[in-house]
């Protein structure tokens, strides 16, 4: 490559990541650029990702003008060859994340949501129209809040990264509380390091008492819970969740039902 064009690629990128940066700083606003051979993706968020849910905006144009209609899908890869994996890990260490349908707004803005199973450095790959851009961005750690919980399947087995089977693996995503009786989740499974569909049809049940409720499924993997009387505006509390899909109950361990096994906890702030 001619030494001064990437001199140039690199000082662009400097500036590009040095406006990153700073326009966190200065307003909530988070903002990310790429192109591809015709259109110019602007991706716009509300604030730097964390682990767990990260919904944003994807604004593309062709030539300036707005481009609606595009067939565009998400592909967040964490590659984790950085000295992050095990020495067991030595095949298949890169890993996606769930990742909501988009939805075209019609006006050339996409509204997407990726949910990150982990902070740290991340790739996104946008396809919009069949060509492709990547972004990199930095995923924050999560608050005091629990962004996601882990249950295995008892009965289905998937290649884990080692090449080993392994229990099946579902992620629950806190989607946030709305009032102090109201909760909402997301619930994906991972098929293979890089498939991680939505699950609809799963009975999940959650409780901050003594009774379980059984949550209403809003299709696209979102489930809604309304009712819960124990949780306090402003003050961290608990919420027990479990799975069952296809009538077989999850478990932490992938194991039999021991009574511990059988759920996992939310730590959540209404
Ligand atoms: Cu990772």
């Amino acid at each position: 490559m001619n030494k001064y064009l990437s001199m140039a690629a690199v000082l662009a990128a400097v500036v590009l990541s040095a406006c990153g940066g700073s326009s966190s700083s200065s307003s909530s606003a988070f903002t990310l650029s790429a192109t591809t051979a015709s259109y110019k993706i602007d991706y716009i968020a509300d604030a730097q990702p964390a682990m767990g849910k990260s919904a944003f905006t994807l604004k593309i144009t062709k030539a300036g003008a707005a481009a609606p209609g595009l067939a565009v899908t998400l592909a967040p890869v964490m590659d984790m060859s950085g000295g992050m994996r095990s020495s067991a890990m030595t095949m298949g260490s890169s890993h996606g994340a769930p990742a909501e349908d988009v939805h075209d707004n019609g006006d050339g803005t996409y509204s997407c949501a990726i949910y990150y199973l982990m902070a740290g450095k991340w790739t996104l790959g946008v396809t919009a129209g069949g060509e492709m851009a990547s972004m990199t961005l930095d995923v924050a750690a999560a608050g005091k809040d629990t962004p996601m919980v882990k249950l295995l399947s008892q009965t289905q087995m998937i290649m884990g990264s080692t090449g080993a089977m392994e229990p099946m693996p579902y992620y629950i995503f806190n989607e946030g509380m709305s009032g102090t009786d109201k909760f909402n989740v997301f619930v994906a499974a991972r098929q293979d390091m890089f498939t991680y569909p939505h699950i609809s049809g799963a009975t999940v049940e959650i409780t901050d008492s003594s009774t379980w409720a059984v949550m209403t499924d809003l299709g696209g993997g979102h489930y809604s819970v309304s009712g819960l009387t124990q949780m306090k505006s402003g003050t961290q509390g608990m919420l027990y969740i479990r799975l069952k899909v296809n009538g077989a109950l999850c478990t932490t361990n992938g194991g039999a039902n021991t009574d511990t096994n059988d759920h996992q906890m939310f730590m959540v702030t209404p």
